[in-house]
């Protein structure tokens, strides 16, 4: 059927067009084995404070990690806290503004300031030369963040640290699954920290980790996620409760059983939106690395007005509108344009506040099918090849 622009539901009204909603929902696994793992731990009475399935959960993890410590925790925000707060650290903690307000909150949590750093525009991560510019006397520590799945540049961040004898600490967040330079992401630095969050690739409704290689750092994490237990200094007391619990092992256990199912169907969505989109006008990918591995969970692409003819917020309204639920990514707005960071003293960070106008995280997940892909691309391919009637019918109303 030929379209024209006001069969777009968010210009005409028309509702011909309208389909059920895409968005990026929640994987759920299977059932079954979820059920099981709950039964089996109701019947077993061991409900939580580091029970079989958060050990097993834990070291699952570890192995996928490649690492010799995990420990589970209720969410990826707490591990962060843990992790700073286990580091002993005062003063500055630089970080990317492109990452979720979680990064910066749990630094602040622990009345640490944030120091933002630009990104590398091809990468989307944070420039080392600009993190080595930013140290100063009061920094106590780096964080890096795998944003999006792609890994950031580990070993320059590694250096930096060093060379400065302070801590560096991944939030990988995303990147569970994922590798650079043929290692896992979960080994670097002093710590890194996973989400298991529901809408992450390999979910326990609400769950964390701490991954290391580093044994005293990891029973100091484990001793603080308990209240402290066991914590004999006193810049070492004063734990909290991080625990995973066994129902949410149970779930994260069962979602990492298909882990690799998870990521061959993040895998073919990636690849179908890149076949389907393939040309068209400034509409650009922000590519994986193939020769690494990847978990795909994040289709991201890129909007150049000037090529397409519209711009993100527009397409974002006419997916919105033709009931796709495509969103402005993680990180988008930055850190540092949000509250309470917007109100101090602005860093000039250019390429994160351009990167952050022009990109779109397309829906995915094993809810999304192939037929839902040909669809959301053909309603982009439709809205940039009417660019610019589409940005004059946006700006009437
Ligand atoms: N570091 C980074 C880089 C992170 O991205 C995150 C979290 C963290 C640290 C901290 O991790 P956690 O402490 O959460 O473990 C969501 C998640 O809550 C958060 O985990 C995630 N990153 C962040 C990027 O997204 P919101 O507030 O944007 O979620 P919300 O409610 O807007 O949901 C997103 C979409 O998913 C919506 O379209 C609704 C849909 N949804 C969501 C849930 C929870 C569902 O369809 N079903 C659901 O059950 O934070």
């Amino acid at each position: 059927m030929k379209r024209d622009i006001g069969d777009l539901a968010l210009f005409g009204g028309r509702a011909a067009f309208l389909h059920p909603l895409t968005s990026h929902r929640p994987n759920t696994f299977d059932r079954s084995r979820l059920f099981d793992r709950l039964n089996w731990a109701l019947d077993n009475q061991w409900l939580s404070n580091g029970g079989p399935l958060a050990r097993e959960f834990e070291d699952r993890v570890a192995e996928l990690a490649g690492v010799r410590n995990c420990v589970a925790t209720c969410n990826a925000t707490v591990a962060l806290q843990l992790l700073l707060h286990a580091a002993d650290l005062s003063g500055e903690v630089i970080m990317p503004s492109l990452t979720f307000a979680a990064t910066p909150h749990a630094a602040r949590w622990l009345g640490l300031e944030p120091v933002f750093c630009d990104i590398d525009p091809v990468t989307g991560c944070v420039d080392p030369a600009l993190v080595a510019g930013a140290v100063t006397e009061r920094t106590s520590a780096i964080v890096g963040v795998h944003l999006w799945g792609r890994p950031c540049a580990v070993a320059p961040l590694e250096k930096i640290a060093a060379d400065h004898g302070i801590p560096v600490f991944f939030d990988a967040a995303h990147a569970i699954g994922c590798t650079t330079g043929g290692r896992a992401i979960g080994g670097f630095g002093t710590a890194e920290v996973f989400s298991f969050h529901a809408t992450k690739v390999v979910s326990a409704f609400e769950g964390g980790a701490i991954v290391t290689d580093d044994d005293q750092f990891a029973d100091r994490v484990r001793a603080l996620h308990n209240f402290g237990k066991g914590l004999t200094t006193v810049s070492q007391a004063g734990g909290t409760n991080g625990k995973m619990s066994e129902a949410a092992a149970a779930m994260g256990l069962t979602s990492l059983d298909t882990f690799g199912d998870t990521v061959r169907h993040n895998r073919a969505n990636y690849d179908a939106y890149r076949d389907e989109l393939a040309g068209v006008d400034g509409v650009t990918f922000f590519a994986f690395d193939l020769h690494e591995n990847n978990n795909f969970q994040y289709v991201i692409v890129e909007i150049d007005e000037e090529t397409a003819g519209l711009n993100r917020d527009v397409l974002l309204d006419v997916l919105h509108a033709e009931n796709v639920l495509a969103l402005r990514p993680i990180g988008s707005p930055a850190c540092h344009q949000l509250e309470p960071y917007r109100s101090g003293r602005l860093p000039h960070l250019p390429h994160t506040e351009r990167l952050v106008a022009r990109v779109v995280s397309l829906p995915s997940g094993t809810t999304v099918n192939r037929e839902e892909i040909r669809r959301i691309c053909s309603i982009i391919r439709f809205a940039v090849s009417h660019g610019a009637g589409v940005t004059a019918r946006h700006r009437q109303g």
